[in-house]
C-alpha cells in the first residue's frame, strides 16, 4: 500500500464523518419519498420520452471520480452504448483532462509511466502546481523521509504561491501564473540534443535563461540553478497536479514537462519520469472505462479504425454513439440553452465545483429533468426533480485505481443505510426498464469487473497498453480477495511496473507559448487563483460537519499580499468580482502571495457560507485540446465589503448559513459557530439574532450602543445555550474559550461572570490546534521549542504533533525557524 498505513487528517477523521444525519435514505420525486420501483420508472420514462422527442443528444450524464470503476463502467456503457449519446462527462474534466490529453499526445495512450516508489529513488523531485503537503500529505511525507535518508536528494517547488509545500523545499520558483510552458520549454532548449519540431519551437521561443526569466517573472539565477540541477541529475521525477492541469494551456503545460523527460531519457526508469498525481479516489478508474465525453471504454478510440466496431460487437450495442459528446462546461451551457433537457448527475456537486457556477444553477433550474444520485443533500440535490440515494464509502464494494495504475478492491464494512443502493445498480435498473436488460444483467460488481476486464483484452493483441484481461476470469471469490494489481496485466505476459521506458516510442509535442485566456487588466486588475486547504475535502459533504477539521481554517478566505490590501484590513470582509459573479470572503494578509494575485479556497457551499462560494467568480475558459477549465486564473477586482457590524453567534444546534448578509456556519467543539456581518444597524441585528435562538432560558446582556458593542449569553438551568457578540469591526474576542464553555454541564460562577468579557477571569485562553490529528496548539509547540526541541522530529516525540498525517509539519517547521532566531 502506498500509504504504509498512514492516513491524512481527513482520513483520520473519516470515522466522524460517517454519521447518518443529512444522508439520503430513500428515493424522492419532487421532494416526496417514493419507492425505488417508482423512482426507476420515472427516470427511465423521462430519458425515454426526451430521446423519443428530441433525439439522444438531448440527454446527458455527468459523473465523477468518486464512483467505483464498476459504477463508472455501467454509466458509460448505458450512455454511449444504449442511449446512443456520448454526452457523458465526468468531474475529472475539471481535474485530469489535460493530463489525459497530453499523455495521449505523447504516448498514444493515457498512461502514467512511473510509480510512487520512484519518488523515493529520485535525486531531484520537482513539484509543479502541486500543494503536495496539503493535498497529498502522505506522498509528501514519503518524499521528505526519502530526503532525510539521502541528504543529496533535492526538492524544487514550482508554484506562484508560497505554500506549505515550499517549507520543505530547496528551491521555490514563484513563477508568473500560467508561465510553466516557458519554464520547461527553456529547459528543453537547453537539454535537447536531437532535432525535432518541438525542440525548434523551444529554442526559438526560450533560447536562454534571461528570456525565460522575463517570461516567468523569476530571477535568472534561480532558473539557472534549477536547470543545472536537472541537467546534472539522472534520477528526476516531475510531479504535477492542478496548477498545471487547470489552465487554458494545461495540455501544453503537461507536454512541456513530458518533453523534457522524453528528450533526455528520464522516463519510465527507476527514479525518473513525469508523474501526474490525481486527487479523487477513483479519477483513474474513470479514465480506464472511458467515462469522458471524448473517450471510449477500455482505451478504445473513435479515431482508431475498427475500434467502434469492436465495442459495438462486444456490447451488442447497435446504438453506439458515433462521435464525442459535450464536455463539462459545454454540457452545462447546453443545459442552459435547453439543448440538453434531461440530465443525470452522479457523485458530484457541479453547482459548487464548476466554473461560472451561478450559470450552472440557473441552467439546472430551467432544465426539464434533473436526476441526482448522491449520498447526502447538497446544493445540487436541492435542484433535482428525482433524487436517488447511493451507497457511500465504507458501504459500497468494487474497485478503484490510483495514480500508479494500481487497481485495488474497496470492500464494504458497513451495512447499506435505509434504502441506499450502489450506483451501478440504479443504472442497470433504469437500463432494464428502457428495454436494455440483457446487456445490464449484472448480479454484482464482480460480474461488471469481469466484463470490463474482458473488454480490455477484446481484439487487443498488444495494440492497447490498457489490458487487464488476466482478471477477466476471476471467480467471485477471487474478485472478493483481489490483491492490489497494477495494469497492464494481459492474459499472457509478465507484469510491467514502468512504461515508456527511456522514452522509446514517445513523441515530443511542440508547445508554443500562450498566456492565460483572460489577462488581468482594466476593470479586473488582479488575478484570482483557487484551490484547496489542508483539512477540507471539495464541497465539504464529507468534512463539513467535523469540528476538528474546521479548527485550522474555518471560514472562506481570500489571501492577499499586504501591498494589495490597502483598503482591506486583515480579518475584514472583502468582495471579489469577476465578469461572471462575486463572492465575499474573509481577508487574510499573506506575504506568500505574489502582489497582484489573490487566492481563495474552492470548498464553501450554500450550506456553510453562501456568499463564500468562489466558483460563481471563476471563469470558464477552457483548454482547446483537453477542454479542462482554467480554474486557476480569473481576472477580478476586489473591494472592502461595507459591513456596519461584525459578530458571531455560538449555539448548540446549527441555525443555518443565512442569519445575516454574510454568514459562515461551522461546527466548533460542542457548539456551532456562526460568523456574521451585515450592513444594517447593529442594534436591530442584535434583537433579530437573539430571537432566532432557542426561547427557553434567560439572557445575560451587555450593551454599549455608542460603541456599537452588543453582547449576550443565554443560560438555561445553569447551562450555556447561546453566545452572541456584535461589534463595530472584525476585531472581536477570541472564540475558543467561549466555545469551550459549551462543554460544561453547568457553568462555573466565575465563567458565568466572565462570559460577556469573552475571556476567563484568570488563566490562559485556549487556542486552535496546529496539529488537528492530536489537537496540539501553538502554545504547547512553543513550550516544546523552549524546552529544547530543535527539530520537527523532536517536537513530534515530545508532543505527538505532526506524527500522524504530517500535514501540519510545514507549519511546525515555520514556527521552529521563527522561534530559533
Ligand atoms: N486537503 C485536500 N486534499 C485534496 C483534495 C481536497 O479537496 N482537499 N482534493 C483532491 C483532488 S480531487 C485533487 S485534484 C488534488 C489537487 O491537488 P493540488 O493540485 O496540489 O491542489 P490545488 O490546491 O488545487 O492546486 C495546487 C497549486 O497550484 C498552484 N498554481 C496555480 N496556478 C499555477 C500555475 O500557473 N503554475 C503552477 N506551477 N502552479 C499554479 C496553486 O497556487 C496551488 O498551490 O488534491 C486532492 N487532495
Ligand atoms: N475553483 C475551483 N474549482 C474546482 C477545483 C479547483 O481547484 N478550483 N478543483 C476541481 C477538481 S480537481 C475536482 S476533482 C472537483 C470536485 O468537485 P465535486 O465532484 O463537485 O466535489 P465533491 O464534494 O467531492 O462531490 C462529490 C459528491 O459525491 C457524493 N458521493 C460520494 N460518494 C458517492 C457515491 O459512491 N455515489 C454517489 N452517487 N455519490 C457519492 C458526495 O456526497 C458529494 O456530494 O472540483 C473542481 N472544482
Ligand atoms: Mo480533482
Amino acid at each position: 500500500m502506498p500509504n504504509f498505513g498512514r492516513l491524512c487528517s481527513k482520513g483520520s477523521a473519516l470515522g466522524e464523518t460517517l454519521s447518518l444525519d443529512d444522508r439520503l435514505l430513500h428515493p424522492e420525486i419532487n421532494r416526496k419519498r417514493v419507492d425505488w420501483h417508482t423512482a426507476i420508472d420515472a427516470v427511465a420514462q423521462r430519458f425515454g420520452e426526451t430521446i423519443a422527442r428530441h433525439g439522444p443528444n438531448s440527454v446527458a450524464l455527468y459523473v465523477s471520480g468518486q464512483l467505483l470503476t464498476e459504477d463508472y463502467y455501467a454509466a458509460n456503457k448505458f450512455a454511449k452504448g444504449f442511449l446512443g449519446t456520448a454526452n457523458i462527462d465526468s468531474n475529472s474534466r475539471l481535474c485530469m483532462a489535460s493530463a489525459v490529453a497530453a499523455h495521449k499526445r505523447a504516448f498514444g495512450e493515457d498512461l502514467v509511466p512511473n510509480v510512487y516508489a520512484d519518488l523515493e529513488l529520485a535525486d531531484l523531485v520537482v513539484l509543479v502546481g502541486s500543494n503536495t503537503a496539503w493535498c497529498h500529505p502522505v506522498i509528501y511525507q514519503r518524499i521528505l523521509a526519502a530526503r532525510a535518508a539521502r541528504p543529496n536528494m533535492r526538492l524544487v517547488v514550482v508554484d506562484p504561491r508560497r505554500t506549505a509545500t515550499c517549507e520543505g523545499a530547496d528551491l521555490h520558483l514563484a513563477l508568473r501564473p500560467g508561465s510553466d510552458v516557458a519554464l520547461f520549454s527553456g529547459l528543453l532548449a537547453r537539454l535537447a540534443t536531437s532535432p525535432s519540431e518541438a525542440v525548434a519551437v523551444a529554442v526559438q521561443q526560450t533560447p536562454d535563461v534571461a528570456t525565460v526569466a522575463g517570461l516567468c517573472d523569476l530571477a535568472a539565477a534561480d532558473i539557472a540553478k534549477f536547470y543545472d540541477w536537472f541537467a546534472q541529475t539522472r534520477a528526476v521525477v516531475t510531479v504535477f497536479s492542478q496548477g498545471v492541469n487547470q489552465s487554458s494551456a494545461g495540455t501544453d503545460k503537461v507536454n512541456a514537462i513530458i518533453n523534457v523527460h522524453v528528450a533526455t531519457g528520464r522516463i519510465g526508469i527507476a527514479g525518473s519520469g513525469p508523474f501526474s498525481i490525481t486527487g479523487q479516489p477513483n479519477a483513474m478508474g474513470g479514465r480506464e472505462v472511458g467515462a469522458l465525453a471524448n473517450t471510449l471504454a477500455a482505451h478504445l478510440e473513435w479515431s482508431r479504425p475498427g475500434d467502434t466496431a469492436l465495442l459495438r460487437q462486444f456490447w451488442q450495442a447497435p446504438n453506439l454513439a458515433q462521435k464525442a459528446g459535450r464536455t463539462a462546461v459545454d454540457l452545462f451551457r447546453a443545459v442552459g440553452r435547453g439543448e440538453i433537457r434531461c440530465v443525470w448527475i452522479m457523485a458530484t456537486n457541479p453547482c459548487v465545483s464548476l466554473p461560472e457556477a451561478e450559470a450552472v444553477r440557473t441552467a439546472l433550474r430551467s432544465c426539464e429533468t434533473v436526476v441526482v444520485s448522491d449520498v447526502t443533500r447538497t446544493d445540487t440535490t436541492d435542484l433535482a426533480h428525482i433524487v436517488l440515494p447511493a451507497l457511500a464509502w465504507g458501504e459500497k464494494s468494487g474497485t478503484v485505481t490510483n495514480s500508479e495504475r494500481m487497481m485495488s478492491r474497496q470492500r464494504a464494512f458497513l451495512p447499506a443505510p435505509g434504502e441506499a443502493k450502489p450506483d451501478w445498480w440504479a443504472v442497470a435498473q433504469v437500463a432494464g426498464r428502457m428495454g436494455f436488460g440483457a446487456a445490464f444483467n449484472w448480479s454484482g460488481p464482480a460480474k461488471i469487473f469481469r466484463e470490463h476486464a474482458a473488454l480490455s483484452g477484446y481484439g487487443n493483441n498488444g495494440r492497447r497498453v490498457f489490458d487487464i484481461s488476466a482478471l477477466a476470469s476471476a471467480t467471485d471469490a477471487e474478485y472478493a480477495a483481489m490483491r492490489p494489481t497494477r495494469w497492464p496485466c494481459p492474459a499472457m505476459g509478465t507484469p510491467t511496473t514502468r512504461l515508456m521506458v527511456g522514452g522509446i516510442g514517445a513523441q515530443l509535442v511542440p508547445t508554443p507559448l500562450r498566456p492565460p485566456a483572460q489577462a488581468a487588466s482594466g476593470a479586473y486588475p488582479l488575478l484570482l487563483n483557487t484551490g484547496r486547504i489542508r483539512d477540507q475535502w471539495h464541497t465539504m459533504t464529507r468534512t463539513g460537519k467535523t469540528p476538528r477539521l474546521h479548527a485550522h481554517l474555518p471560514e472562506p478566505f481570500l489571501s492577499i499580499h499586504p501591498d494589495d490590501a490597502i483598503e482591506v484590513s486583515d480579518g475584514a470582509l472583502v468582495m471579489v468580482t469577476s465578469a461572471t459573479g462575486q463572492a465575499v470572503l474573509r481577508a487574510r494578509h499573506d506575504r506568500g502571495q505574489r502582489p497582484g494575485e489573490i487566492y481563495a479556497p474552492m470548498h464553501w457551499t450554500d450550506r456553510f457560507c453562501a456568499a463564500g462560494r468562489i466558483n460563481p467568480v471563476v471563469n470558464a475558459a477552457t483548454d482547446p485540446v483537453s477542454f479542462q477549465p482554467e480554474l486557476k486564473h480569473t481576472p477580478v477586482r476586489m473591494s472592502a465589503w461595507p459591513a456596519k457590524w461584525y459578530g458571531f453567534l455560538l449555539t448548540r444546534m446549527p441555525l443555518g448559513a443565512e442569519l445575516a448578509g454574510w454568514c459562515a456556519m461551522f461546527p466548533a467543539g460542542a457548539a456551532w459557530r456562526h460568523e456574521l456581518a451585515d450592513q444594517d444597524a447593529a442594534e436591530q441585528a442584535f434583537v433579530r439574532l437573539k430571537a432566532v435562538c432557542p426561547t427557553a432560558g434567560a439572557w445575560i446582556v451587555l450593551q454599549d450602543g455608542a460603541a456599537g458593542v452588543h453582547r449576550a449569553a443565554l443560560v438555561q438551568n445553569g447551562q450555556l445555550q447561546a453566545v452572541l457578540f456584535i461589534g463595530p469591526t472584525s476585531d472581536l474576542p477570541q472564540r475558543e474559550w467561549l466555545i469551550s464553555l459549551f462543554a460544561q454541564q453547568v457553568l462555573t460562577l466565575a465563567d458565568r461572570r466572565a462570559v460577556l468579557a469573552g475571556r476567563p477571569l484568570s488563566g490562559d485562553l485556549p487556542e486552535p490546534p496546529v496539529c488537528v490529528c492530536f489537537g496540539v496548539g501553538l502554545r504547547a509547540l512553543r513550550s516544546a521549542v523552549e524546552a529544547g526541541c530543535a527539530s520537527v522530529e523532536a517536537i513530534g516525540v515530545a508532543t505527538k504533533a505532526g506524527t500522524n498525517c504530517g500535514s501540519c509539519q510545514p507549519e511546525i517547521r515555520a514556527l521552529l525557524a521563527l522561534q530559533l532566531v
